[in-house]
């Protein structure tokens, strides 16, 4: 759970980062996440703020991370959870504050029981109160997470002092990938092609949706993944046009494609695949038509990641790139598209979301639809095609590293027709 994947001189920079972008006379402070009843005694397992996490690298629960500035310098202190004896025996060993130590880098760590008094000892001579808006879910309206039930509070406590959210400077930090990172993020990546050739082998008619599900975690979790970076989807024939489907609990027919959408988290660090290769090993003319009318937009729009585009940019064109591909499978004439008055595209009819999202410690990660690309970000790649009166739904996704050459994460994953069939054909007949 605390395993080591990045060094702390990662994570003194994240805070640097964060510190050089802040007035002085004032703390910046985040919480850990609360950890989620799922039922009975059970919880869910947790996985730490994504901005905790960047900026000092522990993934345990009830972990405070606090930045003052007071007599001319940052301070930097962090907090985690004291476990007696019969905690440990339940739910074994938690860090020691010389682990989280060498964990962050950071020199002063305390047990979190003692965060009160220290925060308002410092209080006195701040002015301002920094912090990081976390999302409350609409399920959650009423629930805000324990970062936001703490920072209301203290705004009702501390009236007087400023407070000031501090996302975007974060966000920035996050957007570009540093080498040691994009290093866990290869290894996310090479696990998911893992999985993907597992599912290559393994895929025929008549198998159910899950036993494709089982394989991916199976192939993730062997490799020291903490398992899927999101909820899987696959997808058979008809499915494929609901665009979050996560049921995979049906029977897979022959002549049918398979859509699937899945990712390993590796080190926190997500991946984000998409393929659809046909359930008996070959696809039909149909199939094909389709399959490489978005292949050949996929192909293209990679060239898009760099620097300087925006994912505005890219949807716009890749929607264009594509309605011109549905002109020619006879989806709908040219005519039609002129005369369209209604609001929406009509390609919208066929690919009803986005092409690019940020991916990094969160697989649809902080960063905007305007905000420039600069090297160094990662972004997915993701036309699709779904025509639901033909029971056809069609994704092709990969990982681009933006840069003057835009780098393809998961370039040897097979993609084209030809290379999705010859790996099928050595299908495992034992199975
Ligand atoms: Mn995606």
């Amino acid at each position: 759970m605390n395993t080591i994947y990045l060094p702390n001189s990662f994570f003194v920079s994240s805070r640097k980062f964060l510190t050089d972008r802040l007035d002085t006379k004032s703390v910046f402070l985040i919480f850990s996440p609360d950890e989620y009843h799922r039922n009975g005694d059970q919880y869910f397992p947790f996985r730490q703020n994504s901005d905790l996490y960047h900026l000092c690298g522990i993934n345990q629960e009830e972990t405070i991370l606090m930045l003052n500035h007071i007599d001319n310098e940052w301070n930097e202190m962090l907090f985690i959870k004291h476990i007696d004896n019969t905690q440990r025996i339940w739910h074994g060993e938690k860090l020691e504050k010389k682990d989280a130590g060498e964990i962050s880098g950071i020199q002063k760590v305390e047990w979190n029981t003692s965060f009160e008094e220290i925060l308002l000892q410092n209080l006195e001579f701040i002015d301002t109160i920094y912090y990081v808006e976390t999302p409350n879910l609409i399920s959650f309206d009423n629930c805000p997470t324990s970062n936001m039930r703490r920072i209301d509070t203290m705004k009702k406590e501390f009236p007087e002092k400023k407070f000031v959210a501090v996302n975007d400077i974060l966000a920035e930090s996050r957007l570009i990938k540093k080498p040691e990172e994009l290093k866990v993020i290869r290894q996310a990546v090479a696990i998911t092609k893992d999985a993907y050739e597992g599912i290559l082998k393994n895929t025929r008619p008549n198998k159910y949706e899950y036993e494709i599900e089982a394989d991916i975690i199976y192939h993730f979790i062997r490799r020291g993944a903490a398992g899927h970076a999101y909820s899987p989807i696959v997808a058979s024939g008809i499915n494929a046009c609901i665009l979050h489907y996560v049921d995979n609990d049906k029977i897979m027919k022959d002549n049918d494609l398979l859509l699937l959408d899945f990712g390993a988290e590796y080190g926190n660090y997500a991946a984000d695949c998409s393929r659809t290769i046909p359930i008996n090993g070959k696809f039909s003319t149909r199939q094909r038509d389709c399959y490489n009318a978005v292949l050949r937009v996929y192909n293209k729009a990679h060239n898009l990641y760099i620097p300087g585009n925006t994912i505005d940019f890219i949807n716009e064109k890749v929607g264009q790139w594509m309605q011109e591909e549905m002109i020619q499978l006879g989806l709908f004439t040219q005519k039609e598209v002129d005369e369209n008055k209604a609001e929406e595209p009509l390609y919208k009819r066929y690919f009803m979301h986005g092409t690019a999202h940020f991916i990094g410690l969160d697989v649809h990660d902080v960063g905007t639809k305007q905000t420039p690309f600069k090297e160094g970000m990662l972004l997915s790649c993701e036309p699709g095609l779904y025509i639901e009166e033909e029971g056809i739904g069609i994704r092709i996704e990969t990982d681009i590293l933006v840069g003057k050459t835009p780098i393809d994460l998961m370039a040897d994953f097979a993609v084209s027709v030809d290379e999705i069939e010859k790996a099928m054909q050595s299908h495992d007949i034992a199975n």
